[in-house]
C-alpha cells in the first residue's frame, strides 16, 4: 500500500457544534477540508493502530465521496479493519450498535441529521468513541485545536472500494468489510421487544401503522422491520427510499415538516399509530390518530411504562433529560423514585451515565429519546416501543396520552425557533439576557414570580468535567420555565430557540391549546430577550 504524506493547511472553523462538525457541502468540497478533519480526529486519538473502525452515512448529497476519501486516510493511519454499511449507509443508531457489537476503537457517522441535505444544503461528520457513543467535549475540543494547526495529512493510495458489494477484502494489514447496513440493528431490535405480540397485532388489524421514513435513511430500516418481520403492509412506511437530497425537503420529523403523515394522523379513519424520523434516523416522531405526543410528553411516557416491554421488564435504573426538555419525565421518576438526571443539549452528555448503569432511558424535547440499548438516541427503537405499548394496554395512543395526564399533570409546552439570525445580532440578545440574571430572581411579573435565573452547567457526576454556558434558565415559584439557548448545530448564522413551559394538575383544563396556554410566557420571553425587537421578526420560523 502506498502511503503519501500530503501538505495541507488549517481551515478556520472547523470546531464541532452539539453534533459533529456541520457546515454547508461547498465549504466540506474546498481542497482538503474533509481530509484536514479527519487527519485532525486521528491525530488526537491514540492507540488504534491494527484495530477496526466504523464507517457509514445517512446517504446525503456527497457521502459516497467522502467515503472513498475517510477509507484511504484511515488505511494509510493504520487501523487494521474498516467496517462500512453497504452503499455507505448506516442510520445513527445502527452504527452506535456497530460499533458496540464488534468492539471497534470507534466509529464515523457521515450526516447532517435533521438539516437539508444536496449540493446547496448541508453535509456534517462526527466521531463516535468505543462505547458507541459521541465523543465527548474533551474529544471534540482536542480536534478542534488540531484543526488549527494541521500541517499534513496521511493518504493511501488505494483503489476506490465497491461499497454496494456485501464482503471483505484485503488489502496488505487492512481489512475492509462491506456489511449489511439493516440485518444486526434489526436483530437488536428483535431482542428488545415482543415481536410476536407486534406481529399478531398487526396482522389481527387491531395496529394500523404509518411510518415516514422522509426520503432518509430509515427507509431500509423500516421496511426491513416493520414490514418484512413484522407483517406491515408495504404502504405503511412512506418515502422509504434514501434521497441524496430527501427529496428537496427537510429531514426533519415535525408536524410542518412530515406534512403528509400529519394530514393522514387528523383525518378520518386514521391509522392507530404515526411516526417518522430525520434524516440519520436519530429522531422520532409520534402521533395516533388525532394527536400528536410531544417529545417531553413521549419521553415520561415511555418512562411511566417501561416496565412493560420485555428488555425493561425489572424497571429503570435512572432517567435523564436535557435541561430544556420538560419535567414531565422529573414526576414519573419522582413516582417511582428513582433518580432523574438534567443533562445540557446533545447526546453526548448522557453517555457516561449510561455507561455507569446510573439510567436506563434518556431522551430530549427534540423528537430524541434512546436506551441502553446504544448510546444514540434511537428513532425506529421508539416507534416499536410505541407499537409495543399500544399491543400490551389495548389502548389508543390518545387515551394512554390522557391517562397519562390524569395520573401525573399536564407539562405543557412548546418551542420557538428564530433561525438564521445574524450572528452579532444573537450575541446581543445573549448578553443582554446574561446582564439581567442577577436581578431577576424574586421579581414578578404578572402571575409568574421569578424563583432562580442561571445560565446552565453541568457537571458530570461520573468523570467529573463541567460544561458551562448550556443556555439561559429563567424558573418561577409555580413550576414553569423559560429557557433560552442557541443551536449548535445550525450552518447559517445562529438559531435561537426559546422553550417554554407550564405545569398544569387540573385534569379538567389539559386539552387546552398550548400556544393559548403559554401566552403569558411568550409574551414574557420577548420581553426578556427582545429577539422581535432585535430582529425586526413578527415571530418565530418553526413552533414545536
Ligand atoms: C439539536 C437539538 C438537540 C439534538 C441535536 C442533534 O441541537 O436541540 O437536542 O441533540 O440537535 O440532533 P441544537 O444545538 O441545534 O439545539 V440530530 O438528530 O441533529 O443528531
Ligand atoms: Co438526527
Amino acid at each position: 500500500m502506498q502511503i503519501e504524506t500530503i501538505t495541507t493547511h488549517p481551515y478556520e472553523g472547523q470546531n464541532p457544534g452539539t453534533s459533529g462538525l456541520r457546515k454547508k457541502v461547498k465549504i466540506f468540497q474546498q481542497p482538503a477540508y474533509l481530509e484536514n478533519f479527519v487527519q485532525s480526529i486521528f491525530d488526537s486519538l491514540e492507540n488504534f493502530t491494527g484495530k477496526s473502525l466504523v464507517l457509514g452515512g445517512d446517504g446525503r448529497y456527497f457521502n459516497r465521496l467522502a467515503l472513498q476519501t475517510i477509507i484511504k486516510i484511515a488505511a494509510a493511519n493504520g487501523f487494521g479493519e474498516l467496517i462500512v454499511g453497504q452503499g455507505g449507509l448506516l442510520s445513527t443508531p445502527a452504527a452506535s450498535h456497530i460499533i458496540r457489537k464488534y468492539q471497534a476503537f470507534g466509529g464515523l457517522i457521515l450526516s447532517a441529521s435533521h438539516n437539508p441535505g444536496g449540493p446547496d444544503e448541508d453535509f456534517g461528520i462526527k466521531y463516535n468513541v468505543s462505547n458507541g457513543g459521541p465523543a465527548s467535549e474533551t474529544y471534540t475540543d482536542a480536534f478542534y485545536q488540531r484543526s488549527l494547526v494541521i500541517d499534513s495529512y496521511k493518504y493511501a493510495r488505494i483503489d476506490d472500494i465497491d461499497l454496494d458489494c456485501i464482503g471483505s477484502k484485503q488489502i496488505e494489514g487492512l481489512k475492509i468489510t462491506v456489511i449489511d447496513s439493516v440485518a444486526d440493528y434489526a436483530e437488536l431490535m428483535q431482542s428488545i421487544f415482543d415481536f410476536n405480540l407486534l406481529k399478531q397485532s398487526i396482522s389481527s388489524g387491531y395496529i394500523s401503522l404509518l411510518f415516514d421514513a422522509m426520503s432518509a435513511i430509515t427507509g431500509p430500516y423500516a421496511k426491513r422491520i416493520l414490514v418484512d418481520m413484522l407483517g406491515a403492509s408495504p404502504e405503511s412506511v412512506i418515502n422509504a427510499v434514501p434521497l441524496e437530497d430527501f427529496g428537496g425537503h427537510h429531514p426533519d420529523p415535525n408536524l410542518a415538516h412530515a406534512h403528509e403523515l400529519a394530514e393522514r394522523m387528523f383525518s378520518d379513519n386514521a391509522p392507530t399509530l404515526g411516526a417518522a424520523s430525520d434524516g440519520d434516523g436519530d429522531r422520532n416522531m409520534i402521533t395516533g390518530s388525532q394527536i400528536f405526543v410531544t417529545p417531553s410528553d413521549s419521553l415520561a411516557i415511555m418512562a411511566a411504562n417501561a416496565h412493560l416491554i420485555p428488555a425493561y421488564a425489572k424497571g429503570l435504573s435512572g432517567v435523564a433529560r436535557s435541561m430544556p426538555t420538560s419535567q414531565a419525565l422529573d414526576r414519573v421518576a419522582a413516582y417511582y423514585n428513582i433518580p432523574c438526571y438534567e443533562t445540557p443539549t446533545g447526546w453526548k452528555f448522557f453517555g457516561n451515565l449510561l455507561d455507569a448503569g446510573k439510567i436506563t432511558l434518556c431522551g430530549e424535547e427534540s423528537f430524541g429519546t434512546g436506551s441502553d440499548h446504544v448510546r444514540e438516541k434511537d428513532g425506529l427503537w421508539a416507534v416499536l416501543f410505541w407499537l409495543n405499548l399500544v399491543a400490551v394496554r389495548r389502548q389508543s395512543v390518545a387515551d394512554i396520552v390522557h391517562e397519562h395526564w390524569q395520573k401525573f399533570g399536564r407539562d405543557i409546552y412548546c418551542r420557538h425557533d428564530y433561525e438564521a439570525i445574524e450572528t452579532p445580532i444573537a450575541n446581543g440578545i445573549v448578553e443582554h439576557l446574561r446582564s439581567q440574571l442577577p436581578t431577576l430572581a424574586k421579581q414578578s411579573f404578572g402571575d409568574y414570580v421569578v424563583k432562580f435565573a442561571d445560565e446552565f452547567s453541568y457537571e458530570d457526576s461520573v468523570d467529573g468535567s463541567v460544561s458551562r454556558n448550556q443556555g439561559i434558565r429563567v424558573g418561577f415559584e409555580n413550576g414553569s420555565r423559560i429557557v433560552f439557548r442557541l443551536s449548535g448545530t445550525g450552518t447559517v448564522g445562529a438559531t435561537l430557540r426559546i422553550y417554554l413551559e407550564r405545569f398544569e394538575a387540573d385534569s379538567a383544563l389539559h386539552d387546552q391549546e398550548a400556544q393559548v396556554v403559554l401566552n403569558d410566557l411568550i409574551i414574557l420571553a420577548e420581553q426578556l430577550c427582545e429577539v422581535k425587537k432585535r430582529t425586526g421578526r413578527a415571530g418565530p420560523n418553526i413552533i414545536t
